[in-house]
């Protein structure tokens, strides 16, 4: 009998070439060569897509107490706060309550490493393509000491390029494009890490508070898993986990 890790390639994987068009027969084109992170990340994501089952459950966080509670700290330690270190420091929370999220299938393929640390990868959209510096030991950081190296790796990997030891060990990624626009959207999981979260722009939905209506603000949670570590009763209660953690901005910013 074939052992596992000899198993033949599926014939069913078996790819067609890329096709070879001359674009410039039906009009005109200009071509430029992609940028050496571009290529990079091109065949990164090609092999992470096709090679992990992912699954995206979608949720949503209350935050209207969030808005408040960002705005008051960005007032009192003087630095610049947006959603984004909350949903880092919720992101722990919701990895410590379900250890399989801060998991990583081993190259073997045999185990599952499960991580006693807590690595945040945040993705950063740069001219020359995507980069993922990762927030180390964020678990054991404030919100404000988050802010502020998220706005430094951001500039630094727009400007400069990032070195690899702050794009290496994250556990698990961030994809927030919240500041642009957007309902829900599909990340494509940073392998080794099992799961990504994506962040949509905060709406404000109406929510019946007995007889009356009131305003929340809500922030739409796109979550890919790889369904060969991850179910998705999982990914439901892993939302669930990180909503309820927001919607206590106060215990995260201790
Ligand atoms: N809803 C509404 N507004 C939001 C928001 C959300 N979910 N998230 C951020 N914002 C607001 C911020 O509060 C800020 O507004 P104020 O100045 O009024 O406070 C504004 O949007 C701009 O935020 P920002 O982009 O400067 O900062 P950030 O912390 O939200 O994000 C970074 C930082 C580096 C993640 C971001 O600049 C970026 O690169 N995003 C793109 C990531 C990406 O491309 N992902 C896709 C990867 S797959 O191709």
């Amino acid at each position: 009998m074939t052992k596992p890790d000899e198993t033949p390639t599926s014939p069913l994987l078996k790819l067609p070439a890329w096709p070879n068009i001359d674009f410039s027969q039906f009009g005109p084109v200009d071509m430029k060569p992609m940028s050496r992170i571009q290529t990079l990340v091109s065949s990164v994501m090609a092999r992470n897509w096709v090679s992990i089952p992912h699954v995206t459950h979608h949720d949503e966080a209350d935050v209207s107490t969030l808005t408040t509670a960002r705005r008051e700290l960005s007032e009192s330690s003087g630095v610049k706060i947006t959603p984004l270190p909350y949903l880092v420091k919720a992101a722990v929370a919701a990895l410590k309550a379900q250890p399989k999220f801060n998991a990583s299938i081993d190259a073997t393929g045999r185990n599952l490493v499960y991580k006693q640390y807590f690595h945040i990868g945040i993705a950063v959209d740069t001219p020359a393509g995507l980069l993922v510096p990762v927030i180390h030991d964020a678990d054991k950081k404030s919100i404000p000491e988050i802010a502020t190296e998220l706005a430094e790796l951001s500039e630094m990997a727009r400007t400069k390029g990032l070195p690899m030891d702050k794009m290496s060990g994250g556990c698990f990624s961030i994809s927030s494009l919240g500041s642009i626009g957007g309902t829900a959207f599909t990340p494509i999981i940073n392998a080794p890490e099992v799961a990504i979260l994506g962040v949509s722009k905060t709406y404000e939905k109406p929510c019946r508070n007995g007889e009356a209506i009131a305003w929340k603000d809500m922030l739409p949670l796109s979550l890919s898993y790889d369904h060969r570590v991850i179910n998705g009763a999982d990914a439901a209660r892993f939302c669930v986990d990180f909503a309820e953690a927001l919607a206590e901005p106060e215990s995260l910013a201790k």
